[in-house]
């Protein structure tokens, strides 16, 4: 385990840490304050004295408590940890030193919902932001990412206009942290650049189980430059460890009223309990020769380059590893800007981003009050500073000396020019017309679109018609229905055939043919090495519970990092079948819900099981998890409540354990509970979904 203080930016920030602890309550000013209940009036029903300095000063403070929400990405949550490059191999490329030294470079990461505020639900359809702030000896590097490897528009200047599109409608402000409405999607069908980016925004992508368990991309093609100031074209990419998995739809809508911090608690406690979240940084490099080899524009951030095509190298490892101590302090005055690069890492001239490039820094003067918000604590590189900047809101370095420009003399020529290690700004030859005009090489709409049609399993097609079906079907204009439906015939027929069905709009005539190219690594469910690592399987249990067989199981899950909880009608210990000890509660039933854990057990005991069939809420609990298609397992007379509940698989009769289509059981009971009831249930686990389990007639 890391020695989680014992980093540069851990050290810095213990100058900073203020512990309440064995201190006596003071003004701003230091002086020491003996009564906060009253404030000074003159006599004790008389008004409020203008000299009470205490009163004021406590009322003034949180009159100004709040600052303005970010214009997007408002809601999130983030957590300090490490990368460490596997090796030096991509010193041949960059100079940037934390991709090649192998050292731990401590980081902090957000993670965001966009569109909602920053009180609204986690699990809401949505794009993922991954904002990493790296703080490297060669300064601060922002790889500000999102979960989805493409974007919604090609030109910044086309930013403002999809952000008010998609944020609820200014007459109303409904709906809020939704795409389903009708602003947005007159938007897309006036601007189909969106297609490819609303395919993976009606994906599963787009509801992810966890922050732990979805992928990150740069987006833009970046370029790494060498000491030879040669440059290579890189994309970025982040692969979870604990593989790359979804919510369905019924359930986030579900969670977002049961939990709505659910992704953030997700991360708090994961990182509390030591399972801590782990990416791999991968690169798809591209020689600068081959920039126009694609068929599509590199530098279009509505294009992904397949990574049949191109390889993603690993070339690092991101661990988080420890909690912000004060959410406002760390989370939220973090500042990201794509334009906080260091040596070896440069840009190109795709114009989202060098619009970003501008908004970012002109964002954040805005949400944290003046130039001087790199001074924060959070923000404060840890590569020293030294500036001729000066001055401004909240200026924290008492700089000395009476110069501050260069060139000087007076100051000794300091600060100095670098010798070495400065960054150089690739070199980069442009000519051409000062135009406002979209490039030709970005005019092809929608075969990355079909690309990514194509590449989906039967299931994820499923939930994407299913998705715009749900979404066109809140539009109330219906031309705008027709245009969105027109955009999908280009990219698939069927999958236009197939939403129009479900929207009131007339099938339309067949579309241009499907290119039938696919790419692998798209669909979620084409993923390597499944772990059950890190999820979370719930007990249902009541007096009488076979303590003996709930222990064998808890010991199994447990030493595979699954965390279990017991839920019971009440509070408290539960009496035990027979042998064993009584049986710790962890939590009520009714303040928990299906949608929260990822599997559920119905253990044996007779009237354990007897009082959980009379138990709406318990029964509710089962028949949800099968409708959502998550692992559900019972053993001895747990297996009525599973009957009770519609689950429709053969259960095991004997002693043997069944195991079909994530449905888990076995009649076997206490010290008997065979191993291979837990090991399947692992299995399960590790699959996420079953989702061969057809339950669409079954009521949760
Ligand atoms: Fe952005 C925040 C990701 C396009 C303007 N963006 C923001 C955050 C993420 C992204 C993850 C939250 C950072 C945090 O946690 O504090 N944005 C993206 C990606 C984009 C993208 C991956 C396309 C590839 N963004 C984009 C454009 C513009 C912006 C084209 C403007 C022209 N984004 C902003 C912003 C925000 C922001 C207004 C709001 C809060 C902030 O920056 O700090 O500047």
């Amino acid at each position: 385990m890391t020695d989680r203080r014992e980093d540069a930016k851990h050290r810095q920030l213990d100058e900073v840490r203020v512990d309440p602890a064995n201190t006596e309550l003071t003004t701003q000013q230091g002086v020491r304050v003996g009564h906060d209940d009253d404030s000074l009036s003159a006599g004790a029903r008389g008004p409020t004295l203008l000299e009470d300095f205490h009163t004021r000063e406590k009322i003034t403070h949180f009159d100004h408590e709040r600052i303005p929400e970010r214009v997007v990405h408002a809601r999130g949550a983030g957590a300090y940890g490490y990368f460490e490059a596997y090796d030096d191999s991509l010193s041949r490329y960059t100079t940037a030193e934390f991709l090649t030294s192998g050292e731990r470079i401590p980081v902090f990461v957000r993670f965001s919902t966009v569109a909602g505020s920053r009180g609204s639900a986690d699990t809401v359809r949505d794009v993922r932001g991954f904002a990493t702030k790296f703080y490297t000896r060669q300064g601060n590097y922002d790889l500000v990412g999102n979960n989805m490897p493409v974007f919604f528009i090609q030109d910044g200047i086309k930013f403002p206009d999809f952000v008010h599109a998609v944020k609820p409608e200014p007459h109303n402000e409904i709906p809020q942290a939704q795409s389903a409405h009708d602003t947005l999607w007159d938007f897309v069908g006036q601007q189909p650049e969106t297609m490819h980016m609303m395919l993976w925004l009606m994906s599963d992508r787009a509801i992810p189980r966890s922050y732990r368990m979805m992928q990150g991309f740069g987006v833009h093609t970046f370029r790494l430059v060498n000491g030879e100031g040669k440059g290579t074209f890189v994309k970025f990419h982040w692969k979870p460890v604990a593989g790359s998995h979804s919510l369905v739809w019924d359930e986030a809508q579900k969670i977002a009223g049961k939990d709505p911090d659910f992704n953030r608690r997700d991360l708090w406690d994961s990182i509390e309990a030591g399972r801590y979240p782990e990416w791999e940084l991968g690169v798809q490099l591209v020689d600068e020769s081959a920039e126009h080899d694609f068929g599509y524009d590199l530098l279009d951030a509505t294009k992904i380059i397949p990574e049949e095509d191109v390889p993603v190298l690993p070339v690092g490892r991101l661990v988080l590893d420890r909690n912000p101590e004060n959410f406002f302090a760390e989370t939220e005055q973090i500042a990201f800007h794509t334009a906080n690069v260091v040596p070896g890492i440069d840009f190109t001239n795709d114009p989202l981003l060098q619009a970003r490039n501008f908004s970012y820094l002109d964002t954040q003067l805005i949400r944290l009050g003046g130039p001087n918000f790199s001074q924060l604590p959070v923000n404060r590189p840890i590569a020293r500073v030294a500036t001729n900047q000066r001055d401004g809101y909240g200026q924290q370095d008492i700089h000395q000396g009476h110069t501050s420009y260069f060139r000087n003399t007076l100051g000794g020529g300091c600060p100095a020019l670098a010798d070495s290690g400065a960054f150089h700004n690739y070199t980069e030859a442009v000519s051409g017309k000062k135009i406002r005009e979209r490039s030709e090489s970005f005019q092809d709409h929608y075969s990355q679109a079909t690309l990514f049609w194509n590449s989906m399993s039967d299931v994820e097609r499923e939930h994407i018609v299913a998705a715009f079906r749900f979404e066109l079907g809140k539009v109330e204009a219906h031309p705008v229905r027709e245009t969105v439906v027109g955009h999908l015939n280009q990219v698939d027929h069927d999958l236009a055939v197939r939403v129009a069905a479900g929207v009131g709009v007339t099938e339309p005539p067949a579309g241009p043919p499907n290119h039938g190219r696919r790419s692998a690594a798209l669909s979620q469910l084409n993923q390597p090495n499944l772990t059950p690592h890190g999820r979370k399987v719930a007990i249902l249990a009541a007096d009488g519970v076979d303590a003996v067989g709930v222990q064998r199981l808890v010991s199994a899950l447990d030493a595979a990092e699954v965390d279990v909880e017991v839920l019971a009608p009440a509070d408290g210990t539960l009496r035990p079948g027979s042998d064993g000890e009584p049986v710790k509660v962890d939590k009520q039933l009714n303040t928990m819900a299906s949608v929260l854990y990822d599997a559920v057990v119905v253990p044996c005991g007779p009237d354990s099981a007897r009082t959980l069939e009379q138990d709406g809420y318990a029964v509710h609990f089962v028949a949800e998890a099968y409708k959502h298609a998550k692992p559900v397992a019972a053993f001895g007379s747990g297996r009525d409540v599973l009957r009770r509940a519609g689950v429709q698989e053969q259960l095991a009769e004997g002693t043997e354990t069944e195991f079909s289509q994530g449905v888990v059981t076995t009649g076997a009971s206490a010290g008997d509970l065979p191993e291979e009831f837990g090991a399947s249930l692992l299995a399960a686990l590790a699959d996420h979904r079953a989702w061969e389990r057809r339950t669409d007639s079954v009521p949760a």
